[in-house]
């Protein structure tokens, strides 16, 4: 009778209401520090500099607001850095065939820091490329803060080249390499004991989404037994399998680390970025993961990249825009079933009869 599933809706309202007084009376206001990080020299393609400003300007924190009203939000603004001799001395001795990599390693001291200031004040952090080359300071930076960290790096490439095997001197396609314990000697030059001493032991390093995976890499990653599932994997046991063997390789003590270069969906859904690669992740299945990794409650930082508004049309440049706060939302609390918390509904919209 329709009165009976009224008086089911009005429980269930009140229901609601209980658990939002329960949240706001929690001691969980979840604070999220945000930087942006304009640096576009891990590659050629100039513009990927030009997203942290364009994602505000499209209402980056109300989308996050609106995804979780319970989120205490505070913008750092665009992360600035300078090089020094030293490190320009590092470039000339040393890494002379990558290309910036003095700018590269500045950029990236800095960004060891901010992580670190971000987590001291913050729950969570949320670190926006610039190009995939700063996934080196924001792992880094985390890894200082929380050494009982995982990471899953969610990508069409598996940016773990090495000096010796890049075949573009781009350092966007090298930063895993200098997270990883096993690969740090091949950075001897880097100083990397001083400027990030906590490492990433192998097994804690997840890929999802791989498409485009050079030869010297696919050695590496098979050298070391280092869990990567590429398209192919997703194919054949979709995406819930994927998302349930990433969790199982995870130590479920660690915080976990989410690294997200947009070219890991699919060009339709995301044209506007340097390397894309056809026949990746859809919107959908890009969401799915981003929820299942935030439902563990043990993401506390993420990384948005390689979004490039110079790349294609307007129209491009939109639909990779969207696609990206769709995968921040989701990240950050919007739910697709609509389970959310609500603190200010008007439960007296069916009336007051019980
Ligand atoms: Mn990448």
């Amino acid at each position: 009778m329709w009165w009976t599933t009224r008086r089911i809706v009005i429980k269930c309202l009140q229901h609601q209401r209980f658990l939002s007084a329960a949240a706001a009376a929690g001691p969980e206001a979840q604070t999220l520090g945000i930087i942006g990080v304009p640096f576009a020299k891990g590659q050629a393609k100039q513009g990927v500099e030009l997203a942290p400003d364009l994602l505000r300007q499209n209402k980056l924190r109300q989308v996050l607001q609106n995804s979780d009203e319970r989120l205490v939000i505070t913008d750092y603004g665009n992360l600035p850095y300078a090089v020094d001799e030293t490190l320009l001395q590092q470039q000339r001795q040393h890494y002379y065939h990558i290309r910036n990599y003095a700018d590269f390693m500045a950029c990236n001291l800095a960004l060891i820091g901010q992580v670190q200031l971000m987590l001291q004040q913050n729950a969570q952090f949320l670190a926006i490329g610039g190009d995939h080359a700063i996934g080196f300071g924001s792992v880094a930076g985390h890894l200082q803060h929380t050494p009982n960290l995982s990471l899953v790096w969610i990508d069409a490439h598996a940016d773990i080249n090495l000096h010796s095997t890049s075949q573009s001197g781009n350092i966007h396609g090298m930063p895993v390499s200098f997270l990883l314990e096993p690969l740090r000697p091949t950075w001897q030059h880097a100083s990397l004991d001083k400027i990030a001493p906590n490492c990433l032991p192998k097994d804690q390093l997840v890929y999802i989404g791989l498409r485009d995976i050079d030869p010297y890499e696919a050695f590496i990653l098979n050298k070391f037994g280092i869990r990567h599932y590429a398209m192919d994997s997703i194919d054949r046991v979709g995406v819930p399998k994927i998302i349930e063997m990433t969790l199982d390789a995870l130590n479920p003590q660690n915080k976990i680390h989410v690294s997200f270069d947009i070219d890991a969906l699919d060009s339709n859904v995301a044209p506007s970025t340097g390397t894309a690669v056809r026949g990746g992740l859809t919107l959908r299945e890009g969401i799915s993961i981003v929820e299942a990794l935030r439902d563990t409650k043990r993401v506390q930082g993420m990384d948005l990249v390689e979004i490039n508004p110079k790349l294609g049309s307007e129209h491009d440049v939109r639909t990779t825009v969207e696609s990206g706060l769709e995968i921040l939302k989701s990240m950050f609390g919007y739910r697709r079933s609509g389970a959310r918390i609500y603190s200010n509904l008007d439960t007296g919209i069916l009336g007051h009869e019980h």
